[in-house]
């Protein structure tokens, strides 16, 4: 199958980054249909680290990098990617990177009104990246965002501001927030739009004929099954759909263009921000974990918390993100414990459910139920076969492939791209 979208099957940072450049070098178009500068995607090469938060990662290999509909785009953000990954060195411009025309904008009120929200909720925080995200999904569904389109209209753009400040600084004064003013908004919006709009593409179209041509589309999903805002941890979630359905919808093809549908987990789980985690670890093992696998956010800085394989939550995201198989990453740091433990399932009131149910209480109550597997002495990190791996890691590794019903097709043992082990 030629085309082929990646997304994550756990909270996110599972390693979609190295995945998706290892699968880009394959690919003719790397398009982005969800989340926006919330996504945190590192790609290691040649020993130069590139962390891309907006930009699809094929811009890394020379790829043909589209940004869907279904993506939330600050352009601020956007332009001082760009000068970043320019200073590395890689070249960036219209010429390789399109964006949707009617693709909604993150304004500066957006995170404004992301971090007040946070700030009023307290204790009881979501834990968002503070990018603004939530506010400008919000803003699309309730027809109200200015999209890419709008900046070669400057009336509509008046007229769109208008709107949107009625509403917005109402909320924002609600929480003792300040508001936003319309002409510095107005002011900055024309002055990108000369930049801007360069870049603003019918993208469906572009799909369209890649389809015609044979080309080879990958579709790069960010955040993961689980904080998806249908199926993830609500409210614990991000704002978009992060599943592979949606990957036609935000960006802008029909369902059977996506594809093979890859799910990324990592051998075993962590979170950033706040919300249910059966598996979490509180103990020297987490912090290990955490230490060994350089767990901190690639966006905004901060630890993730660490536990272990819930394959219970894996097979979940599996069936409903459509995954037809699994890439499995950092397999080495879990190098060196003597025991590992797969958590199987949930006990709640006193029963074993097989999934995480979506009442927040309930989802709280879950006890994690644990299957014990024997670790290993030796090492994986670097192992390009299965033949180098301990016959421990081999076993984890099948027991996770039954447990969450669906192959793993590929094996990551380092950040390096050339550190993979393709099984199927
Ligand atoms: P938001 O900002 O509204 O999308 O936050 C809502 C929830 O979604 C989580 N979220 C993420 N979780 C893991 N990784 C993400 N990207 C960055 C990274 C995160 C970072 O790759 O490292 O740098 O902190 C990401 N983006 C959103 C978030 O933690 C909230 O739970
Ligand atoms: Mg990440």
């Amino acid at each position: 199958m030629a085309n082929v979208a990646v997304i994550g099957a756990q909270w996110g940072d599972e390693g979609k980054g190295k995945v998706v450049d290892w699968l880009a070098s394959r690919a003719d178009i790397v398009v982005r249909f969800q989340g926006g500068h919330n996504a945190g995607h590192t790609l290691v090469v040649d020993n130069t680290t590139y962390k891309l938060s907006l930009l699809p990662s094929g811009v890394v290999r020379g790829k043909l990098g589209l940004i869907g509909n279904g993506v939330v785009l600050d352009p601020e953000a956007l332009f001082s990617e760009i000068e970043k990954v320019r200073a590395q060195g890689l070249d960036v411009g219209p010429h390789n990177l399109r964006i949707a025309e009617n693709t909604p904008l993150i304004l500066p009120l957006h995170p404004a009104l992301d971090r007040a929200r946070e700030a009023a909720r307290g204790q009881d925080k979501i834990g968002t990246t503070g990018r603004g995200i939530g506010p400008a999904y919000e803003d699309k569904v309730g027809r109200r965002s200015i999209r890419v389109c709008d900046l070669a209209e400057p009336e509509t753009l008046s007229f769109k501001l208008d709107e949107l400040l009625l509403h917005h600084n109402s909320l924002l004064k609600g929480l003792g927030a300040e508001p936003f003013e319309k002409q510095p908004l107005l002011d900055r919006l024309l002055e990108l739009a000369p930049k801007l709009l360069p870049y603003a593409t019918p993208v469906w179209e572009v799909l369209e004929q890649a389809r015609r041509d044979g080309k080879r589309v990958l579709f790069e999903g960010a955040q993961a099954v689980m904080l998806d805002v249908d199926h993830g941890t609500y409210p614990y979630v991000t704002s978009s759909n992060t599943v592979a359905g949606n990957a036609a919808a935000g960006a802008g093809v029909g369902p059977g263009s996506i594809g093979l549908v890859l799910g990324i987990a990592k051998a075993y789980s962590t979170r950033v921000g706040s919300g249910p985690f059966p598996s979490e670890l509180h103990d020297d093992i987490g912090k290990r974990l955490g230490e060994r696998g350089h767990e901190f956010g690639t966006v905004t800085g901060r630890p993730r918390r660490c536990g272990w394989f819930d394959a219970a939550m894996v097979r979940q995201a599996v069936k409903i993100g459509g995954v037809d198989g699994i890439v499995l990453t950092k397999l080495d740091v879990l190098d060196g414990l003597d025991e590992l433990k797969i958590c199987v399932g949930y006990k709640l009131n006193g029963q074993v459910v097989k999934h995480l149910p979506p009442a927040m209480k309930a989802q709280i109550a879950c006890e994690p139920v644990f299957e014990t597997l024997k670790g290993w002495p030796g090492s994986t990190r670097g192992a390009r076969s299965y033949a180098e791996l301990p016959a421990e890691a081999v076993k984890y590794v099948r027991r996770i492939e039954e447990l969450v019903e669906a192959p793993v097709m590929m094996l990551s043992t380092s950040p390096d791209r050339d550190d993979t082990i393709a099984l199927k």
